[in-house]
């Protein structure tokens, strides 16, 4: 129950902040699309080295280059790992509080 609603919490943050930048038009994207065609091709995606290791992953349909949404679509997984971390870490310091609280006043909630 409690990963599920962890698991949620990330990918709710991460869905937010990919749709903010999807409709902001993802600078880092931009950044790299130098001939602003929409998409990466390797020799753009060069400086992104998270972009270049994981080329086979985000090039789904093999075309050698990478799209906005197929480059989001990789970049966005990385969020949900890294929104998770911080809600895992939050929650963490929540419940250490939550014991603290309890070893003080004795609640059993
Ligand atoms: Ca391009
Ligand atoms: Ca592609």
């Amino acid at each position: 129950m409690k990963r599920l609603t962890l698991f949620a919490a990330a990918f709710a943050f991460a869905a937010g902040s990919a749709f903010a930048a999807d409709d902001k038009k993802d600078p880092n994207f931009n950044a790299m699309d130098k001939d602003n065609d929409g998409y990466l091709t390797r020799a753009e995606a060069k400086g992104n080295l998270d972009l270049v290791k994981k080329w086979k992953e985000a090039d789904r349909n093999n075309d050698g280059k990478v799209s906005r949404a197929e480059y989001l679509m990789v970049m966005g997984k990385q969020d949900v790992k890294t929104a998770t971390k911080k809600v895992e870490k939050a929650l963490q310091n929540k419940e250490d509080k939550a014991k603290e609280n309890n070893a003080s006043t004795g609640a059993t909630k």
